[in-house]
């Protein structure tokens, strides 16, 4: 534990000194610098770490048009060229992990192995893409209409100015992670990071540039949804976003009214499937890791648990038992499990989903509380039985560390209220008998299933698809089908001498 001579330190000193004093450089690298501002605070402590710019529709429009120019120099370069761009950087994100991982703890609140976890599957996203990306996006001949009259080639063409709007709970992988595949495909990226969290993305930046990436084909533009966001949308020619179903809605619409193509991740309220041959003394700490890791704020956090009434009681008193050892707290310090929430404001939200239920009449039977004593946003990790459909959380993502439980009778009824949700984005079924996983995974309706694992797959996996069905939205990162979404295939034909009628 490098940390621990600096534990009774305050926090301010256990970051490096450098990583703050870095700031200012990095709001530099942010599109429009003479601006009103918008603060950015510290989760760990609610004070203020600094302010950034407020990007207007003009800046927006700006960073897009300079985008553009940049992006048919940047296309012509060949996709080894490209592909060199990204792997660089991953030396580049390795290299400076501990500044990174200072940097995104600092705005985000999370625990350190979260932080680590985000530097690590970026640095995996870019070396998938420079190894695979060539195969994806190579030009390949097709069997014509009638085989050997017709010589059909298909390519991909990046669709031009990607726009990306990011989140706030994993900010370093969901803004430049995936601006990499959107890059390789020879496209220019314009990134409107969440108002909590810009310094990841503007990191990120400052690390493409070092790789090689021409300067214009990057932007950072800081600023509110509502304004630099919403400019984004009017002006990219595809808009990659990961958010909220609300906002989600309004971009959608937006888009669709330009006719240009979206991707939308949004949340889910994720169920786990506990079948009564599970091997609890194997599993039981990856589904508390994934339930309570950065507090519940990833959107593939189970927030539902269905367990088969042979273990329901067994599975309980391990459960809470473990969550009641988890270690709570609001600092650099490696041991900490469980970090803050993201602002007073999610704070608030995920308090008020526990107060509404427990007023309805559920029962925490372990947390339950804000626990200001350990860090002004941090909430403590929450089982809840008990939960009817007239209560907020039965439906709404909570996106905190809180989880209802249920009582199944069987598997059938486990996977039939698994699948009673608008949403579809992340699943998991937990189980001995491989068979048995295998086809219960396959009946729940969501984008991904994890077997034995809250969320193996997408978030740990860059080659596998990632997204959600239903109201989880639509799209995908990672993966062929995450590079795809960036480029327009064109069909290129040659008759062969026979005409026809
Ligand atoms: O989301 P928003 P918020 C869920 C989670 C959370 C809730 C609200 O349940 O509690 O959403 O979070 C930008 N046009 N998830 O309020 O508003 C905004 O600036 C264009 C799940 O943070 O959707 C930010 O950059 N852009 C999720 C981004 O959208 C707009 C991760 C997301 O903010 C805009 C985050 C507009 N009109 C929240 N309004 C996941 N899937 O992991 C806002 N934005």
């Amino acid at each position: 534990n490098p940390d621990s001579s600096t534990q009774r330190l305050p926090w301010t000193t256990r970051v490096r000194p450098e990583t703050l004093s870095r700031l200012e450089t990095l709001i530099t690298l942010a599109d429009e610098t003479d601006r009103e501002r918008l603060p950015v605070v510290a989760p760990f402590t609610g004070e203020e770490l600094a302010t950034v710019p407020a990007g207007t529709a003009a800046d927006v429009e700006a960073a897009v048009d300079r985008a553009r120019t940049a992006q048919s120099a940047w296309a012509e370069q060949s996709i080894r060229d490209r592909a060199a761009v990204l792997r660089r950087f991953r030396e580049l994100v390795l290299d400076r992990e501990a500044f990174l991982c200072d940097l995104i703890g600092l705005e985000g609140g999370k625990p350190r192995y979260h932080c680590f976890s985000e530097i690590y599957v970026l640095a995996e996203i870019a070396r998938y893409y420079a190894r695979h990306g060539e195969d994806v996006l190579g030009e390949v001949r097709r069997a014509g209409p009638i085989p050997g009259v017709t010589a059909v080639r298909v390519r991909h063409r990046p669709v031009g100015v990607v726009g990306i709007i990011g989140p706030w709970n994993v900010p370093f992988d969901l803004t430049v992670g995936d601006a990499l595949p959107a890059l390789l495909a020879g496209n220019a990226v314009v990134v409107k990071p969440a108002e909590q969290t810009p310094f990841s993305a503007l990191a990120g930046a400052e690390l493409l540039y070092e790789a090689g990436l021409p300067r214009d084909a990057f932007h950072v533009v800081t600023g509110t949804g509502e304004e630099a966001g919403a400019a984004i949308v009017d002006t990219v020619d595809f808009v990659s976003f990961t958010g909220s179903t609300g906002t989600a809605r309004q971009i959608g619409e937006r888009a669709s009214r330009r006719g240009i193509g979206y991707s939308l991740e949004l949340g889910g309220k994720n169920p786990m499937v506990v079948l009564a041959d599970v091997d609890l003394d194997a599993t039981l700490e990856r589904m508390v890791q994934g339930c309570f890791g950065n507090s519940g704020q990833v959107c593939m956090a189970p927030e539902r648990i269905y367990i088969e009434a042979a273990i329901y009681d067994e599975f309980l008193a391990r459960f809470t038992e473990r969550i009641e050892r988890l270690t709570l707290g609001a600092s650099f310090d490696y041991d900490v499990e469980v970090g803050s929430l993201i602002s007073e404001a999610h704070l608030a939200k995920v308090a008020a989903h526990v107060d509404d239920a427990v007023a309805k009449g559920a029962t925490a039977l372990t947390g339950g509380q804000a626990r200001p004593d350990v860090g002004p946003m941090v909430y403590e990790p929450t089982v809840l039985v008990d939960v009817t459909e007239d209560m907020t959380l039965y439906t709404e993502e909570t996106f905190g560390p809180v989880v209802a439980v249920y009582r199944a009778e069987n598997a059938e009824e486990a996977i039939e209220r698994a699948n009673e949700t608008p949403y579809g984005l992340n699943a998991s079924v937990w189980t001995s008998d491989r068979r048995r996983g295998a086809s219960v995974a396959r009946r729940l309706d969501a984008g991904m299933v994890a077997i034995n694992d809250a969320y193996a797959v997408g978030y740990a996996a860059p080659a596998a698809p990632m997204g959600g069905t239903k109201g989880s939205g639509t799209g995908r990162r990672h993966g062929p089908e995450g590079l795809l979404k960036y480029t327009v295939p064109q069909t290129i034909a040659r008759n062969r001498g026979m005409t026809f009628v």
